[in-house]
């Protein structure tokens, strides 16, 4: 049952990145999660620079998230689940565990950092 939810989910969210890309931007052709593509491509896009991810876990206390993310091309990872700091704690106040967002991930002294969540429809 979980297997097949996540399965499901994935793919929702592979579905509507691949939708999302196609309509922005002739840019993102194929949605390759091994890292061929060419950032300043990326860059023209206002919205590239999102990444599709399920929230699993939030820990309001130490700043930290845990997201189901999909591919994050401009840091060439695969989609997984993982832990994320967040810049700013006010990003948690409105997350509930099992929202779709789009957050915005930089790399920040060795680890990777939330600095923009925003709800995907
Ligand atoms: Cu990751």
């Amino acid at each position: 049952m979980n297997l097949i939810k996540t399965l499901t989910t994935a793919f929702a969210i592979v579905a509507v990145a691949t939708l999302s890309s196609v309509a922005q931007s002739e840019a993102v052709k194929s949605h390759d999660h091994h890292g061929k593509t060419d950032p300043t491509k990326l860059m023209s896009s206002a919205d590239a620079d999102l990444t599709h991810a399920e929230i699993r876990k939030i820990d309001k206390d130490s700043k930290k998230i845990t997201l189901k993310h999909e591919a994050i091309k401009s840091l060439d990872m695969p989609g997984m689940t993982m832990v994320f700091k967040v810049k700013d704690g006010t990003l948690l106040d409105n997350a509930q565990v099992g929202d779709k967002v789009k957050v915005k991930i930089i790399q920040e002294g060795g680890s990777y950092v939330v600095t923009e969540m925003v709800t995907a429809k």
